[in-house]
């Protein structure tokens, strides 16, 4: 089964009081081109589809074409939602969108209540654990959902990997296992774009804890394209754009997955070309001559 890992999208953000709608619908353009090229089963976008929790119209527009323009491909798609993301808009959105296999899925689910997605793509059937980003304060809530035992006094990142657990505990050796989050990892490198109170050091997980059964690990939260050391491979896509200027010389790309039950996926980046690239331009300072 082939898949596409995609996030940190942010449509809508302007870059110094400049809107980047033009490059924005120029990157989602190639991504649907990346996606038709290469044939893909399904794309995986890891949240943060949009910049800001009231998007404006325009960045609607862009996302909703992207998806329309996928959904007449046939492509299907899981899209989570991400610290910038909504999610009760999504949640709004969601029975309308899934006719069109685009699965939306906002909050964080037990598995047999939309935690997990299955899919099948000819012979291959596809689990897809979903974590869309949860935060502090409704932990606790997401935690006791999941049938977890309520202890109350975890931190945040052992309630989050006893849900990742609880989500991934259905993933069986005949099926390729996709877990697609956005999550803070411990010992990820930011990009400096990203939103500084959701990468406090007590949102960290830990990689360790993640399944050494999931086929890949699809992430999204930090901006920088990266892979993390972990039981299963793990890797943030990275965003879209390059959203700021600490993300200057970094290659925006898009992750295709090429995974079979009981075998290590192949990982390939695909390079975008739409997105501009950030240089920071420092005015020489003149002295008068004299
Ligand atoms: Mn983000």
């Amino acid at each position: 089964m082939r898949l596409l890992h995609t996030a940190d999208w942010h449509i809508g953000r302007m870059l110094r009081g400049r809107s980047r709608l033009d490059e924005q619908q120029k990157a989602l353009d190639e991504v649907l081109e990346i996606a038709v090229r290469e044939k893909v089963d399904c794309l995986l976008v890891a949240g943060d589809v949009f910049d800001s929790q009231a998007p404006p119209a325009e960045a609607e527009r862009l996302v909703y074409g992207f998806f329309a323009g996928l959904a007449a491909k046939q492509i299907p798609a899981v899209v989570i939602a991400g610290n910038h993301d909504h999610p009760r808009r999504f949640e709004a959105l969601r029975p309308l969108i899934e006719r069109m296999r685009i699965h939306v899925r906002p909050f964080v689910k037990p598995p047999g209540e939309g935690g997990v997605i299955e899919l099948t793509a000819g012979s291959e059937r596809a689990l897809i654990a979903v974590v869309p980003f949860v935060p502090e304060h409704k932990l606790l809530d997401a935690a006791l959902m999941m049938g977890a035992q309520a202890d109350r006094s975890a931190a945040y990142a052992d309630r989050m990997a006893g849900m990742v657990e609880a989500l991934s505990s259905g993933f069986t050796a005949s099926t390729v296992n996709i877990l697609l989050g956005h999550v803070y990892i411990a010992g990820a490198r930011a990009a400096g774009s990203e939103r500084a109170i959701h990468l406090a050091h007590s949102y960290a997980l830990t990689p360790q804890r993640f399944p050494a059964s999931a086929s890949y690990i699809a992430l999204g939260h930090l901006h920088r394209p990266q892979q993390i050391e972990a039981p299963s491979p793990m890797l943030y896509s990275g965003s879209l754009l390059q959203l700021d200027f600490g993300e200057q010389g970094q290659q925006k790309r898009v992750v295709l997955v090429d995974a079979s039950p009981g075998k290590t996926a192949r990982l390939e980046s695909i390079a975008l070309a739409s997105g501009r690239d950030l240089h920071e331009v420092q005015r020489r300072r003149r002295f008068a001559q004299v």
